[in-house]
């Protein structure tokens, strides 16, 4: 009876029935999803993270990156929803095409509340390291999606075929496309303009097609990338709102990444912040950005935006601090609306830590 036990033990042990349970196997590829094209500074950050993964994860992790919102079918609003049930592994996302669903996320389209600071570089980074940017996180995370980390789209914008635009009554009655999230559409109307909701996958068709007087979106990110000066002649540095961008995972494929691989994949997203902050601030700091991406070996083209607009032709509005609380003050029934719908408690969090930060 005992041998038969043991022979009925060692062929167990043979067969690997008392091996500790394999670990799920890891996908041949993960996609990663980024709402504009390749060139954008946000396309290349997804980039830049997949190759760092790839290298120091020796290919165990292959994230593939899928540019143009191909994986929602150009609806950028519903990304989340895909990171959520699985059809994304991975999302590049930017706050303004997820806070319809996470309505904390609209703290930083707050019109002019990051901009109204000294320095609006300090203030965006004083958010993300401080306890509003763990408030955010937390609200994220409550979507049962996985945070990694940072990047940044950049502060947005303004570019029109008609302008120059130095006060609120210059934008009047001007057509602008805006993308489909709600409290663009309150900030474009309380500046007397007519805004147009486009997604961003139609949005160049509607520039060339002039049915929009312009748009807005990050000058090193997207604008000189997406070549604007085609369609538009002016350009409002305003710095309205920024949009961070949140690089997070669907949460079953999180938990199957073993220990090791998160650690790295988490160190991976700490580079890929340095470096997407560094290419939306470029030329717009005092020269930190681009003396990192050097130190990289990733400096791009160009790297001086307000020489390469000056020599496209366009006419740039630089706005002073007086010429922003002109407008800060001519958005204030938009900031009052929407702090109820993000939370008081997250709002005076963020207003504390820019401050502390100047
Ligand atoms: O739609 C836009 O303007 C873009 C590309 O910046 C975003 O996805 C927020």
């Amino acid at each position: 009876m005992k041998r038969i036990f043991r022979s009925a033990l060692l062929a167990a042990v043979c067969l690997g029935l008392f091996a500790a349970p394999a670990e799920a196997a890891y996908k041949k590829e993960y996609k990663l999803s980024v709402v504009p094209g390749a060139t954008s500074g946000w396309g290349l950050s997804g980039t830049y993270f997949a190759d760092l993964v790839k290298e120091r994860t020796n290919g165990r992790i292959n994230i593939k990156v899928y540019h143009g919102a191909q994986l929602m079918a150009g609806k950028q609003t519903s990304e989340l929803l895909l990171v959520r049930n699985g059809a994304i592994d991975f999302a590049l996302a930017s706050t303004i095409n997820w806070s319809p669903q996470v309505k904390q996320l609209n703290l930083t389209a707050l019109p002019f509340f990051v901009a109204n600071n000294p320095d609006r570089y300090k203030a965006m980074d004083a958010i993300t390291s401080g306890k509003s940017g763990k408030m955010l996180i937390a609200a994220v995370e409550k979507t049962k999606v996985k945070f990694i980390g940072w990047g940044e789209n950049g502060f947005r914008e303004l570019t029109t075929s008609k302008g120059p635009i130095h006060k609120p009554a210059d934008m009047n009655g001007m057509k602008l496309r805006v993308c489909g999230t709600p409290i663009f559409i309150d900030i474009f109307s309380a500046l007397g303009t007519n805004p147009q909701a486009i997604n961003w996958s139609e949005a160049v068709t509607g520039f060339q097609q002039g049915i929009v007087d312009g748009q807005e979106n990050p000058t090193n990110g997207i604008n000189i990338p997406l070549q604007v000066w085609t369609w538009h002649k002016y350009h409002t540095d305003w710095h309205y709102m920024i949009d961070p961008l949140l690089l997070t995972a669907n949460q079953k494929v999180w938990k199957e990444f073993s220990a090791e691989d998160q650690k790295i994949l988490m160190e991976c997203a700490k580079d890929m912040e340095k470096y997407s902050k560094a290419l939306s601030r470029l030329g717009f700091d005092e020269g930190s950005a681009l003396a990192y991406l050097q130190s990289i070996g990733k400096a791009p083209a160009v790297t001086d935006p307000y020489k390469t607009l000056a020599e496209k032709g366009m006419n740039v509005v630089k706005f002073t601090p007086e010429m922003i609380k002109e407008f800060y003050d001519a958005t204030k029934s938009v900031r009052d609306k929407w702090t109820k719908e993000i939370g008081e408690d997250l709002v005076k969090a963020a207003e504390a830590d820019m401050k502390a930060a100047q």
